[in-house]
């Protein structure tokens, strides 16, 4: 350290009473020296956070001197990150420790009961109506994918968005968003007439686990299609991890000299799609809609296009889709709240908040099944359609930011310490709260084969669920892609056979027949619909890979594997006649055999071509 700096070091220590500094941090004390002004001052800051444990084991100067700076570097960030800073975040943690211990109801005063919104069937006339008003206002519309989380729960190190959606063509899921995106800017630019944005902007808020994997997969892969200027990703930054209920600051595991950190919650993105300057930009250029997604939904855009329909007919500004919930499912539940006061709101009720909310008022089963099977509060799945101006106009106000709690898991019942350190989290979803009674805030529910199979849980988990319960693995992501297509193309007139059942990783599933295609050939049920003629059948072991946005099928009887490849130029191709060969079969794999790739060993099978057919 340069003499002067070290003399304002110490000018900032003589301001201090040595003795406290001595008992407080003696280590800390014996490293002065090193430290600037600036440093000296985020060092009386921690001390008076009562977060002097982090200088127990610094050793003598001399030693690791590098480190004991870099670790200041990243206080400096933290502090700097957070709207009033480290003693700001450690003060509000404080509190929600405190009411979390004390098990206080973050819902006192309301009262719960169930909303009314609106609920799709697929492929009837209104579902229809809808999807056409929707790909009309696709233009109009801005993708945000929500992809900054580490999948602790799904036990897979790389990057969920990379991940294969099926195995059949090994798309992964970041190929599939951009493509479907593609694929409605197209038809939606075709159809609209007049003036207007001609390109759907996507945003990917990534954190410092996916950030730069994220850019990797885009930029390996040619953005996928997609102009790389179309494509823009924000970096949420991560917060401090927490060891106990006073707060104290969690060392990193792997490095004692760093805080541990972890993501601060998907509500980030709306800070940062305000700060940012993107929501102004949008709005400026005349686009109305945003669409949130989170990273591993492979039926998202089964029904983006009717939902953005229902939310452009009915004026939502806030539209949540959902699918029919199984009472204590892990997603959380739309519910309509009245307060005591009058006040009344349509909000996601997170799954480990609905039950005892309901318990704690009259109803004494808490979160149960009505007698439709299902709970009577739709499941929130995450993906909402925000209408822009009224957004910008709320965020203006708040600057985006997102009411904040805490989840920690206790060792026991005395709620004193910790499994393992904890952190303030904040959930998009929760946007709503700040809105005046006034907003129209509504939701869309749709069946879960259509809508919802997400990757969230690894394969010993998944295969503990409650029976009937979705897995939501990485095995039943992808056989709800099988389900999903089959039932859209049954739908379509083709006649095909009922699945078979089978157990991958201990989850037993349906098996239906592996139909897959791009995006481009059919991306609303009209479209679809229009490209199927005659008498189809597919038979329960066959596969069809379309690619390709003209292919026709007509008269087509497959009992195997068959492989269309469309035209470049957009000509008519039309496959039908009886096809027959070995196809494509499935091969176990078990969870454990560490010699199969990871993404292989979490759906428990490959699969094995044996034989296909390939058109042309
Ligand atoms: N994510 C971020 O981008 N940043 C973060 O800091 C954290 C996450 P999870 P979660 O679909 O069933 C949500 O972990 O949070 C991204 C809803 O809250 O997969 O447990 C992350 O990359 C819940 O109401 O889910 O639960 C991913 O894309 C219900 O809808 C997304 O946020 C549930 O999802 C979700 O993160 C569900």
């Amino acid at each position: 350290m340069a003499s002067s700096a070290v003399e304002s070091a110490a000018g900032s220590l003589s301001r201090l009473n040595i003795d406290d500094w001595v008992s407080a941090a003696p280590n800390l004390h014996k490293n002065i020296s090193l430290l600037s002004p600036q440093q000296v001052e985020l060092a009386k800051m921690l001390l008076g956070l009562n977060q002097s444990h982090l200088f127990e084991h610094w050793p003598e100067p001399g030693i690791s001197d590098d480190e004991k700076l870099a670790f200041f570097d990243q206080i400096a960030r933290l502090d700097a990150s957070y709207p009033g800073g480290l003693p700001s975040y450690i003060k509000t943690a404080r509190e929600l420790l405190a009411d979390s211990k004390a098990g206080k109801n973050p819902f006192d005063g309301f009262t719960p009961s169930v909303p009314s919104g609106e609920v799709l069937t697929f492929g009837n006339d209104s579902f229809i109506q809808y999807e056409d008003a929707g790909v009309h206002e696709a233009r109009k519309t801005a993708f945000v994918l929500v992809a900054g989380g580490l999948g602790e729960r799904l036990g897979y190190n790389g990057i969920k968005v990379a991940l294969p959606l099926e195995s059949t063509t090994g798309t992964c899921f970041l190929q599939h968003y951009i493509e479907s995106i593609l694929a409605l800017q197209e038809t939606s630019c075709r159809l609209s007439q007049g003036g207007g944005p001609t390109e759907i902007p996507l945003v990917i808020m990534t954190s410092d686990d996916t950030h730069m994997r994220t850019l990797k997969l885009l930029e390996s892969n040619a953005y996928f299609g997609m102009n790389s200027s179309q494509i823009r990703l924000i970096k949420q930054e991560k917060v401090a991890c927490l060891d106990d209920n006073d707060a104290k600051l969690a060392m990193d595991p792997q490095n004692k000299f760093r805080i541990q950190t972890k993501p601060h919650g998907h509500g980030d993105v709306h800070s940062l799609l305000y700060s940012s300057g993107i929501l102004k930009e949008w709005l400026h250029v005349g686009r109305k809609w945003v669409v949130f997604f989170q990273d591993t939904n492979g039926l998202l855009f089964k029904g983006i296009a009717a939902s953005l329909g229902v939310s452009a007919t009915k004026g939502y500004q806030v539209n949540s889709l959902a699918v029919p919930r199984k009472a204590k499912e892990a997603i959380g539940g739309i519910t309509k709240l009245t307060h005591q006061d009058g006040r009344t709101m349509v909000i996601n009720v997170e799954y480990n908040q609905l039950d005892p909310l309901l318990r704690a008022t009259g109803y004494p089963d808490g979160d149960v099944n009505s007698e439709t099977g299902f709970s009577p509060f739709p499941g929130n799945i995450n993906q909402l359609i925000i209408e822009i101006p009224p957004y910008l106009d709320e965020l203006s106000k708040t600057g985006g930011a997102i009411k904040e709690f805490v989840n920690p898991k206790y060792k026991d019942a005395t709620k004193t310490a910790f499994k393992s350190s904890t952190r303030l989290e904040c959930m998009m979803q929760d946007y709503p709260k700040t809105l005046p009674p006034a907003a129209r805030v509504g939701f869309t529910v749709m069946d879960t084969w259509l809508a919802y199979a997400p990757v969230k849980n690894n394969p010993e988990d998944a295969a503990k669920v409650p029976k009937g319960n979705p897995y939501h693995s990485a095995t039943s992501g992808e056989m709800a892609i099988y389900k999903v297509n089959s039932l859209i193309l049954r739908k379509a007139g083709v006649k095909v056979d009922d699945p078979v059942h089978r157990v991958f990783n201990g989850q037993e599933v349906e098996v239906w027949p592996r139909i897959v295609w791009q995006p481009k050939w059919g991306l609303t049920f009209s479209d679809i619909r229009s490209k199927v003629r005659g008498n189809c059948s597919i038979t329960a072991k066959s596969t069809i890979v379309i690619n390709g946005k003209s292919v026709y099928l007509e008269d087509l009887a497959l009992d195997g594997a068959l492989v269309i490849n469309g035209t470049n130029d957009g000509a008519e191709v039309k496959v039908g006649g009886s096809v027959q060969n070995k196809g494509w079969i499935f091969e176990d794999v078990d969870y454990k055999d560490t010699s199969a790739p990871e993404e292989v060993r979490i759906r428990g099978f490959r699969i094995k071509k044996v034989e296909q057919l390939q058109k042309p």
